[in-house]
């Protein structure tokens, strides 16, 4: 039996990588009669003779959307301009990462086409506030791109963001043989016009990077009450509020506001989470108005 990395999951099929050589196989039948799909990113055990995948080792983690395993650090890309600079998104993304325990470092593109920076320099400060790089970088001079290398090499990374930001044209400089679709960005639909499809483990210095579908909309699949443990910068408060259960809205005593005051946490991200908030249902129905 060998060991490879799922690499593409294509009609039916999986592309498995192991010891330099990319393998077709099918999943033996006992591991779809227990309903475990193979998904990419999976560590499997195979048959080398009957090409087929014999058993799914326990995964470090699961995403749902884009449908992937075993990541070690969600590379969140936005861009400043085309579209334009989302802060609200980027916090959105931040917390899906937090839920999925991935480490996220925000990697903002198209600063080429940015005419003031001020906006975008203040946005990086108040991430590093809270310990979250924020790295700058153009696919068109290159400025940033020797960063970004060096962040992906050993690591298993994602690259997650809205269609049209650049996420297929930062993996096609780290490596031109990867060849990955470009997407003209359309201000008719203020989005990009062609979407990358499938769900891709590129191997790249010593790692893989994971291009992806992008989306147009993300949704956070977890309750009003539990946002507050997985939005970034509000972990500094857990287990400081006078309630145990502090939503940190309108509760006596609480840490986050305090945080504010110290502008140890920005109030713009403080409103962001008002509205995530807003956004997302109420566990008990109870609540519910
Ligand atoms: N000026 C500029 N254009 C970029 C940059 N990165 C990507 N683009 C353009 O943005 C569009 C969408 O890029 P693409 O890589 O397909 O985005 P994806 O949907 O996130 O994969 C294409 O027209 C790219 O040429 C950049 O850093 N600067
Ligand atoms: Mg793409
Ligand atoms: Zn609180």
């Amino acid at each position: 039996m060998k060991r490879g990395k799922v690499i593409l999951s294509y009609a039916g099929q999986y592309h498995v990588f192991a010891h330099g050589s990319t393998y077709v196989l099918r999943p033996r039948g006992v591991i779809k009669f227990k309903a475990k799909d193979v998904v990419a990113g999976d560590e499997v055990l195979f048959d080398e003779k009957t090409l087929t995948i014999e058993k799914i080792l326990p995964r470090t983690n699961f995403i749902r959307r884009p449908r992937v395993s075993n990541i070690e650090q969600m590379i969140i890309v936005s861009s400043s301009v085309e579209p334009e600079l989302s802060p609200h998104l980027i916090y959105k993304t931040l917390t899906y990462a937090l839920m999925h325990e991935v480490k996220p470092v925000v990697v903002i593109s198209k600063i080429d086409k940015l005419k003031n920076h001020d906006e975008l320099l203040a946005f990086q400060k108040q991430l590093a506030k809270i310990n979250l790089p924020v790295l700058l970088y153009s696919a068109k001079t290159k400025e940033g791109l020797e960063k970004i290398e060096d962040l992906l090499k050993n690591k298993v990374s994602l690259l997650i963001g809205q269609t049209g930001v650049g996420k297929s044209s930062l993996i096609n400089l780290l490596d031109p043989n990867f060849n990955r679709t470009i997407g003209e960005y359309s201000k008719a639909l203020g989005r990009g016009k062609h979407q990358t499809k499938d769900v891709y483990f590129l191997k790249y210095k010593e790692g893989f990077v994971v291009d992806s579908p992008g989306f147009s909309s993300l949704e956070l699949k977890i309750y009003k009450e539990d946002l507050a443990q997985f939005f970034p910068g509000f972990e500094q408060a857990i287990g400081k509020c006078f309630f145990r259960d502090c939503q940190h809205l309108n509760e006596k005593d609480c840490e986050v506001k305090k945080l504010i005051k110290q502008n140890i946490i920005a109030k713009e991200a403080y409103l962001i989470y008002q509205k995530l908030h807003d956004e997302l249902q109420y566990k008990w129905r109870r609540f519910e108005k």
